[in-house]
């Protein structure tokens, strides 16, 4: 990894328009400056600007790697979401825009929401949920899942959401790893027309979760009744969140919380090995997410923000529910697919709302590429002011296309890398300030400290190798739920003379001026006659070429070089897989990059194998590309596209 060949040439640059920079929360680099010269300053500054029932004694506390911010501080998550709005004149305005998949609307005002927070705060209460208890929240992409999660920062209990995607055995594990005492689920949801069947896959979990005591089911029926997701209520056990909601009052004091309190836990899957379940806490959390939306998306009081992720993805923790909440800002949240009922559902969307920022995933502007430019052709995107990108790196012909079709070229992109347990953007451009590259996230924010590293921890100023994050922050994960050991030893053990040094699991390449390149987790690089080359580089090569929608680059065990490329490549609407093309599109990446990076195999593949993130599993990729018996497809959207890959790479080899 301390060398990985720098390839792919990018001389595209984008400053900040001179319009966007004028009216910009952030306008120079003045925020940086104070940061480098003192970061644990910095986010004191920050923190003050959140409301407290106590102040702090301590910023920060760092023995690594265990970091404590802002002790003896006392704050609640959902009185600075709501409370603080009320007081200042928002109660009016709308906190939540919401759009079910079957076409049924609701607007939440924030005096709206805090009522309805208020009140399941107080059914929690009622079903003995103390301060502390973990509650598990099971939910479509409805205003009940944002709901539930304030109701629990309001008592003080820890929430673990689970997406509405998930198997009833993801849902058994997560809520034993924590042994909740509660669940939060709904009769069904929507998904391409199709009702997923929430309420059952509980059931089925439940019959092996001694810990929950109480199931409470949310009755998603606002548009007929839920397809056949009739539900079995156990006495006793289960309860309809409406009825109890009726009898419930809606006074309910903000639990003084301790800085350092247990906010929510988020599981993710690693590579190996069960999930993690990733515990996030109460101030450091909320100044992270607090200051970042504020200061990457550039929010302002009239702005209308769109974060596509789901609530049971960090991105959807962060910037659809708590960072844009804390700023009084209004968010759309729509719960299904974007193709349904028709490919232009997200630009009908952005139209009707008036969208102004957009935030959405690199998986999902491949989609939108490879389905035409005539569906968001067809709807008025003239309120976008800003565009995001999280997930994955993006390759930087995709971001062409995201700047040019949905932003008309006017719109700032912000590429923002972070993970769940970085709790909130670390990686990213400012977009009044910073001038962009198509496929670089480009510099630590203010407060964060990025290097890139050889195994040895020395540092590389310009080339490929390790990513690092050489200080602690305040939304930084505090450890994972129960297991400490694993919290030190997969991302404080990369350096051992260096225990104060956070390993992502990402490399990453810097260039002259020091823009970060995040190439991928660092078990997706390859190494061809002793090349390192990023998955990254060959697939953004491959994704250039007219024809091609997406595309996944995988080694393979090769007797003379070590490893050999193997792409998986689907095809933009109106094309056809023919060995021409094949040969065609191996050339291509010979002429991009050079000709060690020509793919060795290049299969055709309708579909991709993701996980319900929508991140691309080169790990099965490899094992189809190796003749191995699949690993792990657990956490796949659809396990069936592999399958069907694994039939055909057999068939192309015989
Ligand atoms: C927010 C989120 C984290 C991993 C991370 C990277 C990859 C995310 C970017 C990115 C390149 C980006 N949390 N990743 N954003 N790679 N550029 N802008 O996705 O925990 O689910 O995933 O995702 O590998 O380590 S996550």
């Amino acid at each position: 990894m301390t060398d990985i060949d720098v390839l792919l040439s990018e001389s595209r640059r984008f400053p900040p328009p001179a319009d966007f920079t004028a009216d910009a929360q952030v306008r120079d680099r003045t925020l940086h400056a104070a940061a480098a010269a003192d970061d644990v300053a910095y986010w004191a500054d920050q923190a003050s600007t959140l409301l407290w029932q106590r102040p702090w004694d301590t910023a920060l506390e760092w023995t690594p790697p265990h970091a404590r911010w802002f002790t003896g501080g006392q704050l609640n998550v959902s009185e600075n979401c709501l409370d603080r709005h009320l007081a200042a004149g928002r109660g009016n305005k709308a906190a939540i825009v919401w759009e079910g998949e079957p076409g049924d609307r609701r607007t939440l005002t924030y005096w709206e929401l805090a009522r309805e927070v208020r009140t399941f705060a107080n059914v929690l209460l009622g079903l003995g949920v103390r301060k502390g208890d973990r509650v598990g929240i099971y939910l479509p992409l409805i205003p009940e899942a944002a709901i539930a999660m304030l109701a629990c920062a309001r008592i003080g209990a820890i929430h673990s959401v689970v997406f509405g995607g998930f198997s009833p055995e993801s849902l058994r594990d997560r809520m034993n790893d924590a042994a909740a005492s509660v669940v939060i689920t709904a009769d069904g949801g929507y998904r391409r027309g199709q009702v997923v069947p929430l309420k059952r896959n509980t059931d089925k979990a439940l019959a092996e979760c001694p810990s929950v005591r109480h199931v409470v089911v949310v009755q998603r029926r606002s548009t007929g009744p839920i397809g056949d997701a009739h539900v079995e209520m156990v006495e006793g056990r289960d309860h309809w969140y409406h009825e109890l909601m009726r009898k419930a009052s809606d006074v309910c004091a903000p639990a003084a919380m301790d800085a350092e309190d247990v906010l929510f836990i988020l599981y993710t899957s690693g590579t190996t090995g069960k999930p993690k379940g990733i515990v996030h806490t109460t101030g450091g959390y909320l100044v992270g997410a607090a200051s970042s939306t504020r200061m990457v998306f550039d929010l302002r009081e009239d702005d209308v923000f769109w974060c596509t992720a789901d609530v049971g993805w960090i991105t959807g923790h962060t910037y659809l529910v708590y960072g844009p909440l804390a700023n009084g800002a209004t968010c759309v949240m729509y719960e299904g697919a974007p193709d349904w009922p028709e490919r232009d559902r997200f630009w009908d969307l952005c139209a009707r709302h008036g969208v102004t920022i957009l935030y959405t995933a690199p998986t999902a502007i491949r989609a939108f590429m490879k389905w035409g430019d005539e569906h968001p052709r067809r709807h008025d995107l003239s309120r976008l002011r800003l565009l995001g990108s999280v997930g994955e790196p993006i390759n930087p012909e995709a971001w062409m296309w995201y700047h040019e079709v949905i932003g008309g070229g006017r719109c700032p992109i912000v590429d923002t890398w972070w993970q769940t347990e970085t709790g909130s953007i670390v990686l990213s451009p400012l977009p009044g300030v910073t001038t962009t590259k198509p496929g670089s996230a480009t510099e630590p924010l203010p407060g964060y400290r990025a290097a890139l590293l050889d195994a040895a921890a020395g540092e590389i100023p310009v080339g490929g190798g390790l990513l690092a994050l050489t200080r602690p922050w305040p939304s930084m994960l505090r450890t994972i739920w129960g297991d400490d050991a694993r919290y030190v030893q997969t991302y404080f053990s990369k350096w051992p003379d260096r225990p104060d040094l956070y390993f992502p699991g990402d490399g990453a390449k810097r260039d002259e001026d020091g823009y970060f390149w995040v190439l991928g987790r660092v078990d997706d690089v390859l190494n061809v006659a002793g090349h390192r080359i990023g998955t990254m580089e060959v697939e953004s090569a491959l994704v250039e070429h007219p024809a091609v929608a997406e595309a996944a680059v995988v080694g393979k065990a090769h007797e003379v070089k070590g490893q050999a490329i193997c792409a998986f490549v689907t095809l933009r609407d109106g094309h056809t897989p023919t060995s021409a093309l094949r040969d065609d599109l191996r050339s291509f990446v010979a002429t991009k990059i050079g000709a060690l990076a020509r793919p060795d195999d290049l299969l055709f593949s309708a579909d991709l194998p993701k996980t319900r993130s929508g991140k691309i599993m080169r790990r099965l990729l490899r094992d189809i590309a190796e003749g191995r018996a699949l690993g792990d497809t657990t956490t796949l959207a659809d396990p069936s596209v592999v399958a069907a890959l694994k039939d055909q790479y057999a068939d192309q080899e015989g």
